[in-house]
């Protein structure tokens, strides 16, 4: 496997496998690759879903979502297939998948199947950097807070008519709403992410409404920021696999009414790790063979140095 960085900040592509073909081994490296890079994209892997399925399981169960369109085999199989016939998806908007979920997504593994003539790209901005970006200051400011997660556009999109809302009462019964830190820490990498989306993060637990409502919107502006991004194109047989730990996303709808069909899954993660509120790190790793990690639990993570 050869892997090249394509960004600066985040994002390498790789060449050299066949991901149909992937052993335990295999995953291994590409876990390790993923936890440096945040994203990965394989180009030229024009795999069947069978062996999209059986990829993503070799990094753990798969997720199913209730509210993306699945396809009718197989739950675990997001099918986005969008054209001038279908109403344009929800995903314009800076998110990482699932935090309305006490343990969200670790890995998203995203294939292009059909892609239109024009636009379509993904954007991706990794929070590790993002978190990096801030003053020290704000950092301190932000250590041990925590946030609450709803379903965002979902919610609004099924409390259209009475059928939804039912549906929406039941799916709120089987996902209660999280509290999230705000600063996770990356449990291979220790670094430190920050932990808040455009679409799912509703307020700050600790501080007076006011006061939250803008930090959170400062917090949250960090996306937007080119340098904490990477753009990618998709061709037919892409596949592009993120750190839905380190990393949001936002695909723009500049293609619809063109079609473009893509096909995911994704792999259940684990609660985020939460900072320590004094600044230290609350430390517990999650082993993965052949990737190498600190070995002191009581990590200390260096600071930036202070910003002008
Ligand atoms: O369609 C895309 O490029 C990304 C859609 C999305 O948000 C997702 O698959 O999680
Ligand atoms: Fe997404």
């Amino acid at each position: 496997m050869k892997s090249v960085r394509i960004g600066p900040v985040l994002g390498s592509r790789v060449s050299g496998v066949d991901l149909s073909e992937v052993d335990e081994a295999g995953a291994a490296q590409i876990e390790a690759m993923l936890a440096e890079h945040e994203v990965l994209v394989f180009p030229d892997q024009p795999i069947s879903a069978d062996a999209q399925l059986r990829f993503g399981r070799l990094f753990g169960e798969l997720a199913v979502s209730p509210f993306s369109p699945t396809a009718a085999e197989a739950p675990e199989l997001i099918v986005l297939d969008y054209s001038k016939d279908t109403s344009p998806p929800l995903t314009d908007i800076w998110h990482a998948d699932e935090t309305y979920r006490p343990a969200p997504p670790k890995f998203t593994i995203l294939k292009a199947i059909i892609t239109p003539e024009l636009g379509g790209d993904t954007m991706f901005c990794s929070m590790r950097a993002a978190y990096e970006g801030l003053s020290d200051r704000l950092q301190r400011h932000i250590a041990g807070l925590t946030a609450h997660h709803g379903f965002g556009r979902f919610a609004k999109m099924l409390a259209g008519d009475a059928e939804g809302m039912k549906r929406l009462h039941v799916v709120e019964e089987d996902f209660p709403h999280p509290n999230h830190p705000i600063v996770s820490v990356h449990p291979i990498t220790g670094k430190r992410i920050l932990y808040v989306n455009r679409h799912f993060t509703e307020h700050i637990n600790e501080l007076p409404d006011d006061e939250g409502r803008a930090i959170l919107e400062l917090l949250i502006q960090q996306t937007t920021r080119p340098e904490h991004q990477l753009r990618v194109s998709w061709e037919p047989g892409t596949l592009v696999m993120w750190d839905n730990r380190s990393v949001q996303h936002y695909a723009p709808h500049d293609y619809w009414p063109q079609r473009r069909r893509m096909e995911r899954v994704t792999v259940e993660g684990d609660p985020p790790i939460a900072d320590g509120e004094d600044g230290t790190v609350t430390w517990s790793p999650v082993r993965v063979d052949g990737v190498s990690q600190p070995d002191r639990p009581d990590l200390e993570i260096p600071r930036r140095p202070h910003q002008k």
